[in-house]
């Protein structure tokens, strides 16, 4: 698999093999990030034809200036789905806003907009692994007994937490090389000073290959990491989900994918029993190009915690999955996401060139009355900034839900502002030690209108379907046999950390116990 990733790429990509109008299939999977891939590997190796519909684009050609992803610095259409301007999480620099006009494009990174809560998604094959950090963390295993009670803690941290990380190529950085490696000054600096704060730090692991950027640092190798290149895509380095498991899938021979095929209906099928998709083909600018329906004799829902769970609740109020549970759309949370800013001093400079792939987290999870998982985040800038920057994760009580809107034919997501307020006390626990101990300052410039924590976005949506509530014990929507959800949406709206590791995992524990006993 890892010597031919280039062809491999090329395979998943396929776009020869979109579906056909009035096809039959065995599988239909939507969407193509973690839950996805993992369930279309697992099927394939099984012996099953898997037809894999993704909304968003194969990132496998470059565009005219020969990258096939942009960086953050010179984000063009690329960059977002369908968006006039860039959205960007640190929207404003010295209170100034920081977003530009871009033109309107199929791009990788969704800022989805909901009332009070943006949620930011990847598009295209390989979903959210294409623009996420790459962070790849086992939840505390203590953590995860408390959120999914039901499932065998043991097998998931024997067997499905060690094969997810597998699949996923996911490996550690050189101590010696952190150490001593310009680009994680940043990363240096915010840990010695949480740990002078009294909070205890810890290295993690990633998906982006930590030889290759020793090489870039070395200039042996084309700069991704090193070239701010993350959240619009990485061109080099990272094992994103198209190079690691829908690479080995498509080398089975039965995946086949639709990339810019959006699935719009799900229901049973009138005649001869599975279900019917109906799905819309879109061209690069969004417009609707042609309208498919497929049949399928089972369909796994992939399309992530907010796609999945639109689906959902737009099937069940529309009468077209009627009997769906109504947990359906309940037990979203944010996964306690907030994030902030410190202003350093002139003498604790975090570097001009900072990797954009995080390495090293804060790690407070253990205090009992703010547990908070922060990880330190680059702002690479490409010049020096004297900021700090972090994503926390904290464990956050409220649950929004979805719900279909007849009125709108939208569907709305019920978060409230004020709901971050639990997320935004346990960061502050943590931050206004580490400033009163290094005398500093948050930084009030950075989401814009003097706000200081960045508390109306997420890059964690998790739940709208969770597992043994809105499914079975594996993600089956049991009123509708041939029908499963596999991806984030199963997931109680928080993990403790960041969350596509729990996510792999806990889809190759389903799809595992759904081969065994659902086909044949
Ligand atoms: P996801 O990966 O979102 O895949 C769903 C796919 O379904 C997408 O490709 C959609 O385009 C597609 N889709 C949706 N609706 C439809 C439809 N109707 N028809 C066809 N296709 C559809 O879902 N997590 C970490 O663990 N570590 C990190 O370092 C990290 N950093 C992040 C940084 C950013 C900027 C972002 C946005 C996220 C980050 N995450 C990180 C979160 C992580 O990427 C996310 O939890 C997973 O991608 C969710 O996996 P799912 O399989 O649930």
């Amino acid at each position: 698999m890892l010597a031919a990733p280039s062809l491999l790429t090329e395979a998943v990509a396929a776009p020869t093999r979109a579906l056909s109008s009035g096809a039959r299939v065995p599988v239909l999977v939507i969407g193509s990030g973690y839950g996805g891939a993992v369930t279309a590997l697992r099927l394939t190796q099984a012996g099953i034809r898997v037809a894999m519909v993704e909304m968003g684009r194969s990132w496998t050609a470059p565009g005219s200036d020969g990258k096939i992803f942009c960086d953050m610095l010179n984000p063009d259409g690329r960059s977002y789905w369908l968006k006039d301007q860039t959205d960007a999480p640190v929207s404003h620099f010295m209170g100034a806003p920081y977003n530009k006009a871009i033109p309107r494009y199929t791009g990788v990174l969704d800022s989805e907009r909901f009332a009070a809560m943006r949620v930011y998604q990847g598009r295209g094959v390989g979903g959210g692994s294409l623009v996420n950090g790459g962070m790849a963390v086992v939840p505390k295993r203590q953590y995860f007994e408390e959120i999914l009670p039901d499932v065998d803690a043991d097998e998931m941290y024997d067997v499905y937490f060690p094969r997810a990380n597998t699949g996923l190529q996911v490996n550690s950085i050189d101590p010696t090389w952190y150490n001593s490696a310009s680009c994680y000054q940043y990363a240096r600096v915010g840990s010695s000073q949480a740990n002078s704060a009294g909070f205890k730090t810890v290295s993690v692991p990633n998906v982006y290959d930590f030889s290759y950027m020793q090489r870039e640092l070395a200039g042996t190798a084309q700069r991704s990491a090193l070239a701010s290149e993350v959240i619009y895509g990485n061109n080099h380095g990272k094992q994103s989900l198209d190079k690691t498991y829908l690479a080995a899938a498509a080398a089975t021979g039965r995946l086949s994918i639709s990339p810019l095929h959006k699935v719009t209906a799900v229901y049973p099928a009138a005649v001869g029993g599975g279900y019917t998709v109906e799905m819309q083909q879109l061209d690069t600018s969004g417009k609707v190009v042609a309208n498919k329906t497929v049949t399928a004799d089972k369909v796994f829902f992939s399309a992530g915690s907010v796609g999945t769970s639109k689906l959902l609740v737009t099937m069940r109020s529309t009468g077209r999955l009627r009997d769906l549970s109504d947990a359906v759309g309940e037990g979203w949370g944010n996964n306690g996401n907030v994030m902030v800013g410190r202003a350093n001093h002139m003498w604790s400079p975090t570097g001009g060139l900072q990797a954009s792939i995080p390495v090293r987290g804060i790690d407070n999870w253990d205090d009992r009355q703010h547990p908070c998982f922060a990880e330190i985040a680059p702002f690479p800038a490409g010049t020096e900034l004297w900021i700090s920057l972090y994503l926390a994760i904290t464990k956050n009580p409220n649950r929004a839900a979805f719900t279909f809107n007849p009125t709108t034919g939208r569907v709305d997501l019920s978060w409230q502002g004020s709901w971050s307020g639990p997320s935004i006390t346990a960061a502050a626990n943590m931050f206004n030690k580490i400033n009163s101990r290094e005398w500093t300052v948050y930084r009030t410039d950075l989401f814009g209108g003097n706000k200081t924590w960045g508390d109306d976005f997420t890059y964690h949506p998790l739940g709208g379907c969770v597992l043994g509530e809105a499914t079975d014990l594996y993600g089956r929507l049991t009123e509708y046999p041939g029908l499963y959800v596999t991806d984030g949406s199963l997931l109680p709206g928080s993990t403790g950390v960041n969350p596509f590791v729990t996510i792999a995992a806990l889809a190759e524990r389903n799809i595992e116990n759904v081969i065994g006993n659902d086909f044949g």
